[in-house]
């Protein structure tokens, strides 16, 4: 892993190749493509399908299959390496890259509001759907512009940041401090991702997951997978809730 965390820090950004199978990979975006008018209906009622066209949040909400994705033994021990113990799922999403029109990730962006600078307390990742070229979208990356709280120009941007491109199944991991966009699709097939973004367990989750989920559904998980999803980083709403033996606890003393 040292290796790993070595072009992580040096580049901003690092890939695992072959994470998962492309049979897991279809049956996932299968059963999103089957889900995804229910995210779009309530982005419509809500009057913001404009502003989010062809992209989802905490789609694993309804697309339960996803949630295998966040169980990978090497990308954990990864995870828990590069933030020097416990993790959780801070958000989650699928985007797609159409040729007919535009997703706002295609954007200069980065995703961590306010610039941590070499503080580890968020670490992005985009799993490959779909095979992702300079032809699909695969994601532009500044490299060394992790290390800037400063949006870059978008001629200094694109005369000078490298593309991450992938196989269906690939990892990709990068620093939430960079700044990236998601390229162009110039052909006929749409380019789908997903990107779990993770962060240490005392920043607000962009979804309450433990309580979206249920309680009960958190007991039928693996230990592993209650933490990531945040189980153990829960924030009390009453004084009954909040006096506990530490068994108990909602925000446990392993959560930094
Ligand atoms: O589609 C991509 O390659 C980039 C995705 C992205 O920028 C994001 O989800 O924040």
């Amino acid at each position: 892993m040292t290796n790993y965390l070595d072009t992580l820090t040096h580049r901003g950004w690092v890939k695992f190749d072959d994470v998962f199978s492309t049979q897991l990979v279809d049956e996932i975006l299968d059963e999103y493509l089957t889900n995804e008018h229910h995210f779009v209906n309530i982005q419509k009622q809500k009057g913001i399908a404009h502003l989010v066209e062809n992209a989802t949040h905490h789609s694993f909400v309804i697309c339960r299959k996803m949630l295998t994705l966040l169980e990978n033994p090497i990308l954990g021990k990864f995870l828990t390496e590069y933030f020097n113990g416990a993790y959780i799922l801070n958000t989650m999403g699928v985007s797609r890259i159409t040729k007919v029109n535009k997703t706002y990730t295609q954007n200069i962006h980065r995703d961590i509001r306010s610039f941590s600078g070499s503080n580890k307390l968020w670490l992005n990742a985009i799993i490959l759907l779909s095979d992702s070229t300079e032809e699909n979208g695969a994601t532009w990356m500044l490299e060394g512009s992790q290390n800037s709280p400063n949006k870059p120009e978008e001629k200094e941007f694109f005369d000078n940041a490298i593309r991450a491109t992938g196989k269906k199944g690939d990892v990709i991991f990068f620093d939430g401090n960079m700044w990236h966009a998601a390229g162009k699709n110039l052909t006929e097939t749409d380019r789908y991702i997903i990107t779990p973004f993770f962060s240490k367990p005392y920043i607000k989750q962009q979804l309450d997951y433990p309580r979206a989920l249920g309680i009960d559904f958190g007991k039928t998980l693996t230990p592993q997978l209650a933490q990531v999803l945040g189980y153990n980083a829960m924030v009390p709403v009453s004084l009954e809730e909040f006096y506990q033996t530490d068994e108990n606890r909602f925000y446990k003393r392993s959560q930094g």
